[in-house]
């Protein structure tokens, strides 16, 4: 039996299994308690590895009194249902991003939190707790680049999954960058036009797309989101301002020198890229449960962040620049 935060993992795929062994060895003041998955032979397997209670369910693993705080990384058409149940419960939850399928639901999702009074609901958004996009928003506080004006995002899977659609590259790809965007800058976006490459001969429709958008307080960003790009997983980002730009800072693997060239590898997925945000996003959840000020992203910001992908998706039908559609923000969360 561990020591101190009991963790409950709902999903034991490749990112339940990924949070489960940081949970089990990388976080202060926590541990793995119990692992839940509908596929019981996966569950059992991530369990058994990491020394955690196997739960018979789901909802089993929110009621265990083991369990102090869940974190939801089961299949994104779930998560709604175990936010719901864990703010029944009144235990924290940290949900992968989505939080819920549209805009709509997530915003009943803020709405039940504000009701319960109490700051229980964080959404992963890993890529705030990144040491690089740190240290962006640092040089944009101490102002030695001077002010924003643009920012250039590229975000490229080596491949995606059979049946990944251009509203897929948006809602579960580029919405890293919508809600980076409003954390860097600190502003709301204001409209998203989506273009679609051409060039491509076959291969997924609309792959890749570019993703223009306006912010409240006028810096301007282009997202390219390429979801087959073949060589690799690579996130890129350059901030320019009135005095200066600065690119975002790549994680630096070994050095290969071979048969006349110098080469370094890139992840082949998120999981490697962002092993260190994933970490400290698990360790600022556990040290700061349930304060309002906690690190990481809010329910609202989960919220905003759908309302921002689905003007995306919105443009992607119309072709029209489309502006962003949000509800009055709760007191709550003010
Ligand atoms: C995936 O679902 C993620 O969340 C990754 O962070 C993102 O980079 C990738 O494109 C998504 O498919």
């Amino acid at each position: 039996m561990g020591t101190g935060v009991g963790i409950g993992v709902i999903g034991a795929g490749v990112m339940g299994a990924d949070h489960a062994r940081l949970a089990a060895g990388h976080v202060r003041g926590g541990h793995l308690a119990a692992v839940a998955d509908a596929d019981q032979a996966r569950a059992r397997f991530v369990a058994e590895k990491y020394g955690a209670a196997l739960a018979a369910d789901a909802h089993a693993l929110i009621a265990d009194p083991e369990v102090d705080a869940v974190l939801v990384a089961s299949p994104d058409a779930t998560h709604a249902e175990y936010v719901t149940a864990c703010l029944q419960a009144g235990k924290p939850v940290l949900c992968e991003k989505p939080m819920a399928p549209t805009a709509e639901a997530a915003l009943q999702l803020v709405e039940a939190e504000a009701a319960a009074g109490r700051h229980l609901i964080r959404v992963g958004f890993m890529r705030r707790f990144d040491p690089a996009y740190q240290q962006m928003r640092d040089a944009l506080a101490a102002g030695t680049l001077g002010a924003a004006l643009l920012f250039h995002c590229a975000h490229r899977n080596a491949s995606s999954a059979s049946g990944f659609t251009a509203v897929n590259s948006v809602t579960g790809a580029a919405v890293h960058e919508l809600d980076i965007v409003r954390w860097l800058f600190d502003t709301e976006v204001a409209a998203v036009t989506a273009l679609q490459s051409l060039a491509k001969p076959g291969g997924m429709q609309r792959d890749p797309l570019m993703l223009i958008v306006e912010t409240a307080g006028g810096v301007l960003v282009d997202i390219e989101v390429f979801v087959n790009c073949v060589y690799g997983y690579d996130i890129r980002a350059e901030l320019v301002c009135t005095e200066g730009t600065m690119d975002l800072k790549r994680p630096a693997p070994s050095e290969i020198r071979h048969a006349g060239q110098q080469a370094r590898a890139f992840p082949p997925d998120w999981r490697g890229r962002f092993e260190d945000a994933y970490r400290l996003q698990l360790n600022a959840w556990v040290a700061n449960l349930g304060r309002k000020d906690a690190p990481g992203a809010s329910a609202w910001d989960g919220y905003v962040a759908s309302a921002v992908s689905a003007a995306g998706v919105r443009s992607l039908a119309s072709g029209e620049r489309e502006e962003v559609l949000l509800a009055p923000k709760p007191d709550f969360y003010a």
